[in-house]
């Protein structure tokens, strides 16, 4: 089978690690920058819940910088997308030229709206919903920490692949230890990790916490409250989601697998980049206003991260 990881950042870099175990599968690693030319040059190092080196010889790491290598068009069973928010758009138009007639792509971003994005360049029936809980940051070019043990949820989109499509990708992921899970609402299965990331990110981010601390009563009231907004606007779109005191339990858990983890915002702004918060709170503050549902939390964790990146 092939695979094709587009995006090298800490999550695209994990799954590559952990993929490149896998015998059965020749992989391609597209990453740009100082990380994707460091293990272009010299592999990629894994540290944190598993250890081990992947060298250059193992997995075709190739750099945006130069272009899409000519012998992998048109040949990869499954494209894995791992990109920021802003990049899917791009990242789709690469996976359109690697993908084989009947091959498919899925996209690991955190927020709303990449599924959609990927369906308007592949089609729909091309593109599985995926969402992934696992905690990875990269400590420097070259290497990336596994810093918490998550699972990955694979699920159907209205007008998309099944399960049956998704199965051979399932199965090389139990392989890795990505602990994989098929849903049939995929729709749901993105919200659910966006309830996750909109309580998570950006109040670790403003506090400058490891995951774990947000188990600390005032921070997780502030974080479950800001998830419970999310909830509702969620609702108003019918989505089906479960409980409220499923969705705390489902907050709690992940804080504590990810403990030691510092959340991708955290890590965005402490590295100078821009925050994925406009797909995040601010697509629930956005969701909200068209709905007329007020969402004054995510309003003010938007207002404050967007004044962080604006120094
Ligand atoms: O998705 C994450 C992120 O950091 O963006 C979690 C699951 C919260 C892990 O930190």
């Amino acid at each position: 089978m092939r695979v094709a990881i587009l995006g090298s950042g800490s999550l695209g870099s994990l799954y590559a690690a952990l993929l490149s175990r896998i015998k059965s599968i020749e992989l391609l690693v597209h990453g740009r920058g100082s990380h994707g030319a460091h293990m272009a040059a010299e592999g990629l190092r894994l540290v944190g819940e598993s250890e081990g080196f992947v060298s250059n010889g193992d997995v075709f790491f190739s750099l945006d910088e130069v272009g899409l290598p000519p012998v992998a068009r048109g040949t990869m069973d499954y494209v894995i997308l791992t990109g920021k928010a802003d990049q899917t758009p791009f990242l789709a138009s690469l996976a359109r030229q690697l993908l084989t007639a009947d091959g498919y792509a899925l996209c690991l971003s955190n927020g709303l709206g990449h599924a959609e994005k990927c369906q308007d360049s592949l089609g729909p029936h091309r593109v599985f919903a995926a969402t992934s809980t696992h905690g990875a940051w990269r400590p420097s070019a070259g290497t990336v920490h596994w810093a918490g043990r998550g699972e990955t949820v694979i699920g159907a989109l209205p007008g998309g692949p099944g399960q049956s499509e998704a199965q051979p990708l399932l199965d090389v992921f139990e392989q890795a230890g990505l602990s994989p899970r098929w849903s049939s609402d995929g729709v749901a299965s993105v919200w659910r990790k966006v309830l996750l990331n909109i309580a998570i990110n950006p109040i670790a981010a403003l506090a400058g916490v490891e995951n774990g601390e947000l188990l600390r009563p005032d921070l997780f009231s502030s974080a479950f409250s800001t998830m419970l907004e999310g909830a509702s606007v969620a609702r108003q779109e019918r989505v089906v989601l479960p409980s409220d005191a499923e969705l705390e339990e489902q907050l709690r858990q992940v804080l504590l697998a990810t403990s030691s983890n510092m959340c991708s915002m955290l890590q965005d702004l402490r590295n100078g980049r821009k925050t994925e918060i406009s797909v995040l709170n601010q697509a629930i503050v956005e969701r909200g206003e068209r709905a007329g549902l007020a969402t004054p939390l995510n309003q003010m964790l938007v207002a404050m991260i967007t004044a962080l990146h604006a120094q």
